[in-house]
């Protein structure tokens, strides 16, 4: 199995033979736009470390032994009072789905392990449909049963996977199950190494997809890259008849084109648009158009906005106009109620903190959040650098990580590739440099490109300090479009007393992005600003970065690390951290700190200077 590509067992084989590779359709872009019926809800758990529900005791896998039975997924329950079985899930106790397991139950805060959730559903699969059974993300590996049989599994937990089961439903009750397994490794991405809260489960919404036989399975419909006035994309069709027609039509704005698909149930999309007649998406306008997909045997809507992205020397255009991307990092974390964000109200309420600092761009770090909060980002006008985990310390000698990582990235890409909002794809985060590393992620840069040359190829880079002068020295930092890295001058380095000391040269003929700089501050402690962890020392720390950040020229933006205080095992002070990371700008009851005003007062300026 090459991690982070779903692996399915077929479902002819009877279970006589050890799970094998089979090629799944690639996973529906537009999930939310299909015929579907949620999974979500209260799930039945059973908390498993040693994984019993799994291996024999000879620790064979239970679904590859002769008979595949014999795990928690054959849900079995005693036949009469002679027989013992030591598990059940009537009785267990619930999970809310989507939802990670650490935030819901205290004993479950630092578990990494197994759990096996349980959910049961009604279906009336109908003749001449297919059906997918789609996990918007599972962290970290994922085996699927359905109906007490394997249906496959996945690797990676921010990105989503399916698992196509027509032919397997019942009419009327079936039982889905769930094995998570959050345990870290060195060769996973990420790997053992991060300095987030490694919160496990099924974290993300759960739908069965209906579609009909022959359906539309992705498409790109943008702006072509640097034109305005022209559309460009494709449509793939998968199915028995997947050379068809298929029209795209974006009503409001008068356009309407048809296409053929070919062979390969694909066909190159390429539609001028009649001069103004459309409003291009942006921050100030986020107009977004209704677009229609209609093929015979299929037929989608979607909300896509319109606007393009492109770098000319230092300067980075939207629309063909100057942009300064006014910045904060966030993580898919709730402060206020620990735990991944859940839904659409703790969204918002991230999104419209970054607004609050009239923020006009995010970096979400340093995983793929939801497709929720993406479509949110569209929805309220704020634009996005979207990440995969490729983070620190990876294996980077091992094609299978490289496999994970790159499957991951294409996920990521393949499930936003429509939303206006995203406008750099990272490829990763402090990755050190060595030969072995540029190679790897000078084959992610190839292949985000081929996968979307409409969008810009960022990484958040590291530095090099020679006494206080600060330069980028990074091959990586030629395979993508930006000068971006992470910097902390007056926090890691230094103090910020001293810190006007440094400076930055960063020679590339590209737009700088300070992907990171910030401080530790412990919301309601005040002090002198000479003082860690006050407040007061944040401040002055923002106050400096911004004199030295506004002297390199090309500046374009940054997302200073972080919009708020989140949770992370790797900061144990007892009275400044108590395992939080406290450089938010929002403390994690939900007050904005001092800096918080004060990166708004710079960002108002910037904005009038972009006008
Ligand atoms: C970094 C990392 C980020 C950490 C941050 C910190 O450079 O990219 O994930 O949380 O520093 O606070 O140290």
């Amino acid at each position: 199995q090459a991690p982070g590509q779903a692996m399915v067992v077929p479902a002819a084989d009877g279970r006589t033979a050890p799970a094998v590779v089979a090629k799944q359709p690639p996973t529906l872009h537009n999930i939310y736009g299909r015929t579907h019926l949620l999974l979500d809800g209260r799930w039945n758990y059973i908390v498993d470390p040693y994984e019993a529900g799994y291996y024999n005791y000879r620790h064979q896998p239970f679904d590859q032994s002769a008979t595949g039975s014999g795990g928690f997924y054959d849900d079995r329950k005693p036949k009469d009072k002679t027989e013992s079985v030591e598990y059940s899930f009537d009785g267990s106790p619930t999970l809310a789905i989507p939802g990670d397991w650490n935030s819901q139950n205290a004993k479950l805060e630092n578990y990494e392990g197994t759990v096996w959730m349980r959910q049961q559903f009604k279906a009336t699969p109908k003749d001449g449909k297919r059906y997918f059974l789609y996990f918007g993300a599972v962290n970290y590996e994922a085996h699927v049963y359905l109906n007490g049989k394997k249906v496959g599994s996945h690797k990676g937990g921010f990105t989503p996977f399916q698992f196509e089961v027509t032919g397997r439903l019942l009419s009327g009750q079936n039982t889905v199950i769930v094995k998570a397994d959050n345990s870290r490794h060195q060769d996973d991405i990420p790997t053992l190494n991060t300095d987030w809260w490694n919160y496990g489960g099924i974290t993300r919404d759960v739908l069965l997809a209906e579609t009909p036989d022959t359906y539309i399975a992705d498409y790109q419909i943008q702006l072509a890259k640097g034109d305005m006035g022209r559309i460009e994309g494709y449509v793939q069709m998968t199915g028995a008849q997947r050379s068809q027609d298929v029209t795209i039509t974006i009503h409001e704005a008068g356009v309407k084109a048809t296409v053929h698909t070919g062979a390969d149930g694909r066909a190159v999309v390429s539609i001028p648009l009649a001069k103004n007649k459309m409003r291009y998406w942006s921050p100030e306008d986020p107009k977004l158009y209704t677009v229609t997909i209609a093929a015979a045997t299929d037929k989608l809507n979607d909300r896509i906005g319109f606007r393009t992205i492109e770098t000319r020397g230092q300067d980075l255009l939207l629309n063909g106009k100057s942009v300064f991307l006014r910045g904060i990092s966030l993580h898919d974390e709730n402060p206020l109620i620990p735990g991944r964000l859940r839904g659409e109200g703790d969204m918002r309420m991230m999104l419209q903190w970054a607004k609050d600092m009239n923020c006009n761009y995010v970096r979400l770090a340093h995983y793929p959040h939801s497709e929720e909060m993406i479509k949110l980002a569209d929805e309220m006008g704020i634009l996005v650098w979207a990440e995969v985990p490729v983070y620190w310390t990876i294996s980077w000698e091992k094609p299978e990580v490289y496999a994970n990582a790159s499957q991951q990235l294409t996920d990521l890409v393949t499930r936003d590739r429509n939303r206006a909002s995203v406008i750099i794809w990272s490829i990763g985060n402090e990755t050190p440099v060595s030969e072995a590393r540029n190679v790897f992620m000078g084959k992610l840069a190839d292949t985000v490109r081929s996968l979307d040359h409409t969008r810009l190829v960022g990484a958040a880079l590291e530095v090099h300090r020679k006494g206080d002068e600060v330069t980028v020295e990074d091959p990586l930092a030629d395979k993508i479009d930006l000068a971006s890295f992470n910097e902390y001058a007056g926090w890691y380095w230094s103090n910020n007393k001293e810190m006007m000391k440094f400076s930055f040269k960063v020679n590339y003929n590209k737009p700088v992005i300070i992907t990171e700089f910030g401080a530790d501050a412990l919301g309601g402690l005040h002090a002198d600003d000479d003082t860690r962890w006050s407040e007061e020392y944040q401040d002055l720390l923002y106050k400096n970065q911004f004199k030295l950040l506004d002297a390199i020229p090309g500046l374009r933006g940054m997302t200073p690390w972080v919009l708020t205080d989140f949770r992370s095992p790797r900061r144990p002070h007892p009275y400044y951290q108590d395992f939080w990371n406290r450089k938010g700008l929002i403390s994690e009851t939900g007050k904005k700190k001092l800096a918080f005003y004060t990166m708004k007062a710079y960002y108002d300026q910037k904005q009038q200077q972009y006008k």
